[in-house]
C-alpha cells in the first residue's frame, strides 16, 4: 500500500488511529459569498459544525415530497436500480441514491434557494451535488448508521480534497427521541479522526448497508463526546439540519412504530471537485460520488416550481 506523505488526512493506513486538527475554515470567505443565514446562525454553525432550522419547508411541500417518495418506493423500475439500497437484514428500503436525478421534484429541491444559498454562503463559492439520497428508516425495522465522518469516506474513497462540502437533511416525518434521529457531536468537525483497517475493494456495496471501515475507534470517539456531548436532531417535519462534511454523526435503529424519512443533499464547492480515490482504490459509481455531473447549480425560488421540469434519466 502506498501513502502520500503530504496528505494530512491519511486514514485507513497501517499507521493506526490518530486525531488531526482541521486545516480548513468551516465558513469560507467569512460567509460573505451569499446572504442566507444571520450572523448568529453562521456563528452557531461554525462552532457546532451544524445548524438546525425548524419549519423551513411548509406542510404542503413536505406532503408533495412524501407522496413522491411513496411513489418511488413502490416503483419496480426504481427498486431494481443500483441506486436503491436495502437494509442489511431485510428487503426493506434503506436508501435511494441520486434522488435528485431520479425525480424532477427532488431535482427542484436540490436547487431550492433555501438550501442552495445556505450551501453557497457557507462554502464561499458556487456548489454542485456530490451525493443525494433518500434515507428511509421504517418503523420497527430501520437499522442504525454507526458513527462516522462523511469527509473521511469521501476523502479516501472518492478523492475529495478538502473539507469544503456540507450535507442538508430535510426531515419529512417528525424525528423524535424514539425513531432514530440524526445525532451529532458538537465541535467534532474540527478534528479529523484517522481510522483503522484497509478499505476492501468495492467497499460501498457493504458500507451503505452497514459501515465497518472508516469508523472511528472508541477512544477517539469518547474524547470527542467528552468535549462536545451529543445532540439529537429532533424536530418536526419540514425542518432542515445543515452539517459540515467532517462532523461526527450517526443514528440509532428505529424500533418505534413511527417511520423516519429524510432527504439528504450533499453540496460540494466547485473548487473542491473530486480527484482520484486514495491508495489506488477504484472510483465509486457516479450515483454515489458525482464526477461527470458537477456543474454549478442555479437557484430556484421554490422547488415546487420545477415539478414539470427535468426528466428521469
Ligand atoms: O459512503 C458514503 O458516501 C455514505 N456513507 C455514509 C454512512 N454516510 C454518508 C454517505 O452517504
Ligand atoms: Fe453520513
Amino acid at each position: 500500500m502506498t501513502t502520500t506523505m503530504s496528505d494530512l488526512y491519511d486514514s485507513r493506513t497501517d499507521r493506526g488511529a490518530a486525531i488531526i486538527a482541521r486545516q480548513e475554515p468551516v465558513v469560507y470567505g467569512d460567509g460573505a459569498y451569499a446572504k442566507a443565514l444571520s450572523e448568529r446562525q453562521l456563528d452557531a454553525y461554525a462552532s457546532d459544525g451544524f445548524l438546525m432550522i425548524e419549519n423551513l419547508f411548509s406542510p404542503g411541500e413536505v406532503q408533495s415530497l412524501l407522496d413522491e417518495i411513496r411513489r418511488m418506493s413502490g416503483d419496480r423500475a426504481i427498486l431494481d436500480r443500483e441506486e436503491t439500497i436495502t437494509e442489511p437484514h431485510s428487503d426493506a428500503l434503506r436508501s435511494v441514491f441520486r434522488a435528485h436525478e431520479l425525480s424532477p421534484l427532488l431535482n427542484g429541491l436540490a436547487r431550492d434557494q433555501r438550501l442552495l444559498h445556505v450551501a453557497r454562503q457557507i462554502l464561499g463559492s458556487e456548489v454542485y451535488i456530490h451525493q443525494s439520497r433518500i434515507n428511509m428508516k421504517p418503523g420497527f425495522k430501520g437499522e442504525e448508521f454507526y458513527w462516522h465522518s462523511d469527509f473521511e469516506t469521501w476523502h479516501v474513497e472518492d478523492g475529495m480534497p478538502a473539507m469544503r462540502a456540507l450535507s442538508c437533511s430535510l426531515l419529512l416525518t417528525e424525528n423524535n427521541a424514539c425513531n432514530g434521529p440524526l445525532m451529532l457531536v458538537p465541535g467534532s468537525h474540527r478534528h479529523f479522526i484517522a481510522c483503522q483497517g484497509e478499505t476492501p475493494p468495492d467497499h460501498y456495496r457493504s458500507s451503505l448497508k452497514k459501515q465497518e471501515y472508516g469508523v472511528p475507534d472508541p477512544i477517539s470517539l469518547q474524547l470527542l463526546v467528552e468535549q462536545g456531548g451529543i445532540r439529537a436532531m429532533t424536530a418536526g417535519a419540514g425542518s432542515v439540519v445543515f452539517f459540515d462534511c467532517n462532523a461526527m454523526h450517526g443514528s440509532n435503529g428505529n424500533i418505534s412504530p413511527w417511520p423516519r424519512a429524510n432527504v439528504f443533499m450533499v453540496y460540494n464547492s466547485v473548487e473542491n471537485r473530486l480527484g482520484l480515490p486514495k491508495y489506488g482504490l477504484a472510483p465509486r459509481p457516479e450515483h454515489i460520488a458525482a464526477r461527470r455531473n458537477d456543474a454549478a447549480l442555479a437557484a430556484l425560488d421554490a422547488f415546487t416550481m420545477s415539478r414539470a421540469g427535468s426528466s428521469v434519466s
